[in-house]
């Protein structure tokens, strides 16, 4: 630290060019990312309100009413306008509430949960930290989980089933009313991660396309995640959780008696909060409405029908299952992917590298001449692979 402070204008240009080497969202070139430029309008109610902690809700409780607002919103875009849950972080903040809240209402001892082997990571943290096993079930022909191998690992210890809509890897969304029958038949949770799917499969369905049951109009599902910094355009950080009621989500609620606004109830894994994000994702979803995100999938879709049609016609390379969503893999039985993947690194595209593909994720911010450019560049490094 300085001494003497410096004026403001020496240190915003030491920033500037500090921070200038970085990749950005608008130079096309973040091809493997979950994250997209936020929206001006909710970046400008996000800064207006930064200082609002939702942690000591009492000080604030006309945000606390936002959020309510918000989180009913998602609620109805989840099929359950009565949904109860919070603002959060991100997927890895609500995958692990989702998990808390299933251990705790259990009181087993030797907890299990059941997860599909395409779960994210952010399940393994959560397992880490609240001594839970994870056991991973295999997937189908389609990257689903297989449904028959999940009812086979339910045994004494099982507390909840997770299930996917929207992959991490190629955005297959998992067989969910299957795993709602199990989980009503075996009594036990099922947590939903729509962390990527959330803001995708309600506007897909809306816009024709045949999209299976996934939320809470499966009687079995009780939290679903589904994360406004990914495709709901929201600044970072924003994540959702979402429980069928009230009292689901109380189950993992604090109390909290001496803050300055008087006792409150803290249920999330964070104290102090910005309720920023809560306000942001309010004004922009007032502000797009479902109008606004349909028109936004359907750029995202059209985009990612075009790159996996071209991915076809190179010689060498696949993709690995027809997308569901704005998420593409890419994969070869004749040339070795990572080594495409570090020629395009050379080449400055930031594309995702997963054990049998490369993951293109065709967000807001990727257009139409970035997909040709990057088209051009794959068929060139496998021209040069090739020869
Ligand atoms: N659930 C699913 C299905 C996810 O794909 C992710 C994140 C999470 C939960 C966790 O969400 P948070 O990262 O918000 O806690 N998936 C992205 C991924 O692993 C996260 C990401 C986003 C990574 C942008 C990189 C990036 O540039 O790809």
């Amino acid at each position: 630290m300085e001494n003497k402070g410096l004026p403001v204008s020496l240190v915003s240009k030491e920033l500037e060019s500090k921070l200038s080497g970085d990749f950005t969202y608008g130079s096309g070139r973040i091809i493997g990312s979950m994250c997209t430029r936020s929206h001006p309008f909710a970046r400008e109610a996000f800064t207006r309100f930064l200082d609002v902690n939702l942690g000591d809700s009492g000080l604030f409780p006309a945000v606390v009413e936002l959020e309510k607002e918000t989180i009913s919103m998602l609620g109805t875009l989840l099929s359950n306008p009565n949904a109860s849950g919070h603002i959060v972080t991100g997927g890895t903040e609500a995958n692990t509430l989702a998990l808390w809240t299933a251990k705790k209402l259990s009181k087993k001892k030797d907890c299990e949960v059941i997860v599909p082997a395409s779960a994210h990571y952010s399940l393994d943290k959560a397992a880490d930290l609240l001594g839970l096993k994870l056991v991973r079930i295999k997937l189908n022909s389609r990257y689903q989980v297989n449904v028959e191998a999940v009812e086979e690992a339910v045994n004494l210890n099982t507390v909840a089933i997770v299930g996917i809509a929207g992959t991490t890897g190629l955005g297959v969304v998992d067989p969910i009313s299957k795993l709602s029958e199990i989980a009503i038949r075996k009594n036990l949770y099922l947590h939903v991660d729509a962390a990527f799917g959330g803001f995708v499969l309600p506007f897909l369905k809306e816009l024709g396309s045949r999209v299976p049951d996934f939320d809470f109009s499966l009687p079995g599902v009780c939290s679903i995640t589904i994360d406004p910094h990914k495709m709901g355009l929201a600044p970072i950080p924003a994540g959702g959780i979402l429980f069928r009621s009230r009292n689901l989500k109380k189950t993992v609620a604090w109390n909290i008696s001496y803050l300055a606004g008087g006792k409150t109830e803290q249920a999330t894994l964070v104290g102090t909060r910005s309720g920023a994000s809560a306000i942001a994702i309010w004004a922009l979803l007032k502000h797009l409405g479902k109008e606004g995100y349909k028109k936004i999938v359907r750029r995202c879709m059209r985009l990612t029908w075009k790159l996996a049609e071209e991915i076809q016609k190179i010689n060498g390379l696949h993709i690995v299952t027809e997308p569901t969503m704005n998420i593409v893999g890419i994969k070869s039985d004749v040339f070795d992917i990572c080594r495409i993947t570090q020629e395009l690194r050379v080449r400055k595209w930031a594309v995702s590298l997963f054990p049998n593909h490369i993951r293109i994720v065709i967000m807001p911010h990727v257009q139409e001449q970035h997909i040709e450019s990057f088209l051009e560049d794959l068929k060139d490094i496998i021209n040069k692979l090739g020869a």
